[in-house]
């Protein structure tokens, strides 16, 4: 199987390389305007008198240097459209067949998550758990208004709309055990701030073992590990 790169990590390669080349051009357009404040000083008193005041004064530059920097504009703007395009059209895709696909529904106020274990469907809302490891498709809708689902961490959302399917992937991390949040991030009626879901990572094995296992299996599976979750928020300080 072809190695399959985190949604954040496409994110976070994207980003340095932005800021990078804004560095990098922000540095030269500086050190350029440093130079040209020295080259053309006004020098001595002679100098001075022989300058008319309200003139404006143009010394045009060589045809070599304005040609550089256009040519170096060029590739760090080419280079970035070439980047962006590359990176988006490989997150619009899901990039395994093997990925593991829930079902997402957003309601006024909450999440709800679908399975589809053996034809039978088993419904959480407000958590789901899922193998570490793994890439996630989340096929996501809506019950009534328009929502966001989205997980900050892993720099993805997509739209929730009734009525429309709309697949977005992400990859969990190699080891169990951490906890994200799903947020809603379209403002959809008094309750918005509340549409928060746990997403919870177990390993991986434990997780396929439950899901071949068969529906009644994973169904108690699910639960369990939940449960456990939340009381483990209940006895925290
Ligand atoms: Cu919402």
């Amino acid at each position: 199987m072809v190695e399959v790169l985190s949604t954040d990590a496409i994110w976070w390669s994207l980003f340095t390389m932005f800021t990078a080349a804004g560095l990098i051009l922000a540095g030269t357009v500086t050190l350029i305007f440093l130079y040209l404040i020295y080259r053309y000083r006004v020098k001595g008193s002679e100098d001075k008198d022989e300058l008319e005041p309200g003139r404006i004064y143009v010394e045009t530059p060589a045809k070599g240097s304005s040609r550089l920097l256009l040519v170096f504009t060029g590739i760090i703007v080419l280079s970035l459209i070439v980047a962006t395009f590359d990176e988006t059209i490989y997150l619009e895709r899901t990039p395994s067949e093997e990925a593991f696909v829930i079902w997402v529904t957003g309601f006024q106020f909450g999440w709800q998550f679908d399975y589809n274990v053996d034809g039978e469907t088993i419904t959480t809302i407000g958590a789901v758990v899922v193998p570490s490891d793994t890439v996630i498709e989340f096929k996501v809708t809506s019950r009534d208004v328009f929502h966001t689902f989205g997980f900050a961490e892993f720099k993805v959302k997509i739209d929730a709309l009734p009525g429309i399917v709309n697949s977005m992937w992400i990859k969990t991390p190699e080891e169990p055990g951490e906890v994200y949040k799903a947020y809603c991030y379209e403002l959809c009626g008094i309750g918005h701030s509340l549409m928060v879901a746990d997403m919870i990572v177990v390993d991986k094995n434990e997780f396929f073992q439950a899901y071949e296992a068969g529906p009644q299996e994973f169904r108690n599976f699910i639960n369990q590990v939940i449960s456990e979750y939340r009381a483990s928020l209940q006895g925290a300080p």
